[in-house]
């Protein structure tokens, strides 16, 4: 096939596997107990979060998506008027590639494509299906971990890093600086990075997206603990567990939780893990940013924005940075 598939910073098997159960231990000893959201995705979960986009609630996938179009056809004249006219596309978090999709189709000067993501089958299969709709493009699929520092392949093209859907948010500040700062470092000088943030809205707005009539998010949330239980010889009942999905104003960020319904105890990997009812597991993170106060953690990492692209109602953004 047309994809070519490469390990970028770790090891299938071993290091990942291993990491994997030392985390979840570590998490799960905490006073809050926390599970990192990274490891949503098995292959199961990638599935599950793909339902999530199909969502009526779920206003961030539609949403990013619809204005991608548009912000591609700007980026096409924008980089025509700056002379860049070859571009490598780097994609963290590359999920199930729908999003590059419209990128591609404007961004004409795209001469290879980067698509790493640490769901690694999920990965390669969305790479063979896009390597049929775009025959010429070279592209490569690389399952890794994001948040830990990558080594790109040199290129004579320009780098532009592509970060949609707002998973960004999944980092708290510090990090979310951190990774602005490391991809400033991955990508070089005189890169660009694509960058789609979730904005602060009306909390119903907001709950909804991650608490849905239909239960898939709570699927999802509950998902990480069948993974646990298969991968890691657990024994969580999930049916005494449920879905918490809360806007916490003060911090700007939806917490996702995994609540005991009763007091219980769980076995992870050999060791017993006791719960009281109504302590939580906090799962995830999903921060939301007014565009000036995203800014700020632009500026502070060294990029630029060059354009800012606000959805109607401004209840998501996408903005291009210039290193
Ligand atoms: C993939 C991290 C952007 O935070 O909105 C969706 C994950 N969690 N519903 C988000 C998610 C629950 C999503 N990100």
């Amino acid at each position: 096939s047309a994809v070519c598939a490469w390990q970028n910073n770790n090891k299938k098997g071993c290091k990942m596997d291993n990491e994997f159960k030392e985390d979840v231990l570590a998490g799960l000893r905490l006073t809050q107990k926390a599970l990192s959201p990274k490891y949503f995705y098995d292959a199961q979960g990638s599935k599950y979060f793909d339902q999530i986009c199909q969502l009526e609630e779920y206003y961030p996938y539609r949403t990013e998506l619809s204005l991608l179009p548009e912000v591609a056809r700007e980026l096409q004249d924008y980089f025509h008027q700056q002379s860049v006219d070859s571009i490598q596309l780097v994609e963290f978090g590359a999920g199930s590639l729908h999003k590059v999709k419209p990128v591609l189709q404007e961004l004409k000067m795209v001469k290879e494509f980067i698509a790493i993501d640490i769901s690694g089958a999920h990965l390669q299969a969305a790479s063979e299906e896009l390597a049929e709709a775009f025959p010429d493009l070279p592209i490569k699929a690389a399952q890794g971990d994001f948040t830990k520092p990558i080594e790109l392949a040199p290129s004579d093209a320009t780098p532009m890093g592509f970060f949609p859907g707002s998973t960004i948010g999944n980092f708290d500040p510090g990090e979310a600086l951190d990774f602005l700062r490391n991809a400033r470092t991955t990508l070089g000088k005189d890169s660009y990075l694509l960058l789609g943030v979730d904005t602060k809205k009306d909390q119903q707005m907001l709950e909804d997206a991650y608490d849905d009539s239909s239960n898939v998010t709570a699927r999802f949330n509950k998902n990480i603990l069948t993974r646990i239980n298969r991968e890691l010889n657990g024994n969580f009942d999930l049916s005494q567990f449920e879905h918490v999905a809360i806007y916490n104003e003060e911090l700007g960020r939806i917490e996702m939780h995994l609540r005991s319904l009763v007091d219980q105890q769980v076995t992870v990997a050999g060791e017993t893990f006791q719960f009281k009812q109504g302590e939580t597991i906090h799962t995830e993170n999903s921060y939301k940013y007014h565009p000036d106060e995203f800014d700020e953690l632009v500026t502070a990492a060294g990029w630029k924005r060059e354009c800012l692209w606000l959805a109607p109602d401004a209840i998501f953004s996408v903005m291009l940075l210039h290193s």
